[in-house]
């Protein structure tokens, strides 16, 4: 039987794939491994009674892996990792936290309303230590040649920064982080990305009440 998976549907579209990186991340993984799934799409604003007995923190994801329901993408990406060691997606443990603290200084600086309270350049510091990496290594993906789980991780986040600082700031990643732009569109033309990607629209739409609450 096919793996099952819960993941967000999208904000006014409970039919339509919403905008959880988390979400994305583990179907990335489940692509990349090329394991087949059937799909659950959850409004999170309406949760079922079904969804809630599986999930009692009524968080997205969650994947019927073996009969068992289990929470958490760090977790799900762990055990499909060793279910389906074919291709591996192990990040060597060196390159495992790049660019890990891009997501919450993205989130920090979209909510700010402050254009001087230090977020942009929070940001800033944590793409340019990004491109840092990427200047110093082989890619094009953070541990060489071949995509791997860090990326995996990162490439939804990275989408959602740049939809997102787009749509709501008119801001971009700069020009001079020649590495990272690159990154970002070899990571967005995977096909497993164009497979599991969320509209962009419905990225806007899912950060729109955290922007303007
Ligand atoms: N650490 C969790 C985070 C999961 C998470 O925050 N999911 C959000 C959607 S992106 C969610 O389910 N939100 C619904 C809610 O909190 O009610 C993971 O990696 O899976």
């Amino acid at each position: 039987m096919a793996l099952e998976i819960c993941v967000k549907a999208a904000v006014g579209a409970p039919d339509v794939l919403g905008d959880c990186p988390f979400s994305q991340r583990s179907l990335l993984t489940l692509e990349e491994k090329k394991v087949p799934y059937k799909i659950h799409l959850i409004n999170v604003s309406d949760k079922p009674k079904w969804f809630l007995d599986i999930s009692p923190a009524g968080k997205v994801p969650v994947a019927k892996i073996d009969d068992k329901w289990v929470s958490d993408s760090d977790i799900i990406v762990g055990i499909l990792e060793e279910k389906y060691p074919e291709p591996s997606l192990k990040t060597p443990p060196e390159f495992a936290s790049v660019g890990s603290n891009i997501f919450s200084t993205f989130g920090t600086f979209l909510k700010s309303k402050d254009s001087n309270d230090g977020s942009e350049k929070a940001l800033l510091d944590e793409l340019e230590a990004l491109e840092s990496h990427l200047k110093s290594h082989d890619g094009p993906f953070i541990a060489g040649e071949k995509v791997s789980a860090v990326d995996l991780s990162l490439a939804p986040k990275l989408y959602h920064l740049k939809v997102a600082l787009g749509h709501f700031k008119s801001w971009s990643v700069p020009e001079t982080l020649t590495h990272v732009r690159d990154y970002m569109k070899a990571l967005f033309a995977l096909d497993s990305f164009e497979k599991t990607k969320t509209e962009e629209k419905y990225v806007i739409a899912g950060w729109a009440p955290k922007v303007n609450p």
